[in-house]
């Protein structure tokens, strides 16, 4: 089926600002949509989000370049082409752009309408998305939640400095357990809250927005919300950390002004390890400034056979930076966002090469999202086994916890499951 004609309008994201939305037409009259996901604590080697930046409109948020960018630009150079060769497609919009961070038209504009061709060539199969992205016809494996508890950082004013507090339900034995499990511990925590007075409001991505005075008082809490809630911190449940400390590093420090302190490289290093020495934690993203290797790579050593150490900003899910870090030995795991590279093509890529090297991709959200569940079904489609949405609160959330639920019935009774022994994989990497 041939693309006859592409469309796009701007569409409000989760925090109520401008995104894109494209369509794209078949000859068949079927239709595609994309819709595209923002972050906040966006990594300095993303592809470019064009935004108009007049103050004007939207404070300077608006999106109508991309737009007019995917209508006069994009829409030309695709009509006529077959829908179903999303390497080709994504690959002439790369060449129409021309530029490395595609920032002549935007990553939001390509990542639109290379959304809208995967969602378009789904429905002209009449298959759901997860089975025409799957690079093999085994896609099947059904991901295990990191979700959000407490959130802080740039996602809530910096009530906290270290970002996400989420936990990993590793001892669940189906994806349904993980949710029900989560949804105690989540309930437990607001009650827990609420009791304190410590109850104020929700962070972008649904997480409470804590008013602790330390950091280690937010672990106490978590591992408490664990234990109330009748589960064993470590055994069944384990805590999962984004610390964005790119966001945290600067004039060579890492600094925590809730704590009251700044540490150098070394000292940010030993506190890391002490954090997962002191606390259950399974999972701990970007620990360190992207530009800090010697940190990444200390840390890779001493614990990288026995906690999942995932590189956000590191990689901004960008190959020849994923590349460098399997070879430099920096992590051992990688976040996957489709919008910080700006194709479909180029994000399976990215996941390839990450399972390639046995390290493991967690497909994620941003903390800017839409009502769409794409991204479920890019887990789904890889056996990329983790997903990372934000919280277990909010429609923008909860529509990519349920698609999960949706694909596990469409693959009625051939869907697999296998949890936190994802994290066995990690013992197999050859030591730095
Ligand atoms: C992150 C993401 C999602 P943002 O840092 O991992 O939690 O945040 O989308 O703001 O970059
Ligand atoms: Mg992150």
């Amino acid at each position: 089926m041939k693309i006859i004609n592409v469309d796009a309008y701007q569409i409000f994201d989760s925090r109520g600002l401008p995104t894109v939305e494209a369509v794209v037409e078949l000859d068949s009259g079927i239709c595609g949509v994309g819709l595209v996901p923002s972050g906040a604590s966006t990594g300095q080697f993303e592809a470019l989000e064009l935004r108009d930046g007049d103050a004007a409109r939207f404070q300077g948020k608006s999106v109508y370049q991309a737009i007019a960018n995917i209508k006069t630009e994009l829409a030309p150079a695709l009509a006529g082409k077959e829908v179903s060769q999303q390497a080709m497609l994504d690959q002439i919009m790369c060449e129409v752009d021309g530029t490395a961070n595609k920032s002549r038209l935007g990553a939001n504009a390509i990542l639109a309408v290379s959304l809208a061709i995967a969602d378009a060539n789904a429905k002209a199969q009449g298959l759901p998305l997860f089975k025409t992205l799957a690079p093999t016809c085994s896609a099947n494996l059904l991901p295990l939640p990191e979700i959000q508890l407490v959130g802080g950082g740039a996602h809530a004013q910096w009530r906290t400095d270290i970002q996400d507090f989420l936990i990993i339900v590793n001892g669940a034995k189906s994806y349904n357990d993980t949710l029900e499990v989560t949804s105690n511990i989540y309930r437990t925590a607001e009650g827990m809250l609420k009791q304190r007075g410590l109850l104020a409001g929700a962070a972008d991505e649904g997480g409470f927005w804590p008013t602790f005075d330390s950091h280690e008082a937010i672990f106490e809490f978590v591992v408490e919300a664990i234990q109330r809630a009748g589960y064993q911190p470590g055994r069944d449940v384990s805590i999962s950390l984004d610390i964005a400390a790119s966001d945290l590093y600067s004039d060579g420090q890492y600094h925590l002004p809730l704590d009251g302190k700044s540490y150098t490289s070394e000292e940010f290093l030993a506190l890391m390890l002490d954090w997962c020495e002191r606390y259950p934690v399974l999972s701990i993203e970007d620990p360190f400034a992207d530009t800090d290797f010697a940190a990444w790579k200390a840390f890779t050593r001493e614990v990288g056979d026995r906690i999942q150490i995932i590189g956000d900003d590191l990689f901004t899910t960008n190959i020849s930076r994923i590349e460098q870090g399997i070879t430099e030995k920096l992590a051992n795991s990688v976040l996957i966002k489709l919008n910080q590279i700006g194709t479909v093509s180029e994000t399976l890529k990215a996941i390839e090469v990450t399972q390639n090297a046995g390290w493991l991709p967690v497909v994620s959200a941003r903390s800017g999202e839409t009502e769409d569940a794409f991204i479920s079904h890019l887990a789904v489609a890889t056996n990329a086994g983790q997903l990372k949405v934000g919280s277990f609160t909010r429609s923008e959330r909860m529509v990519k916890w349920n698609e999960v639920i949706r694909i596990e019935r469409a693959l009625s009774g051939y869907s697999e499951f296998v949890g936190g022994s994802i994290f066995q994989q990690l013992k197999q990497l050859e030591p730095a």
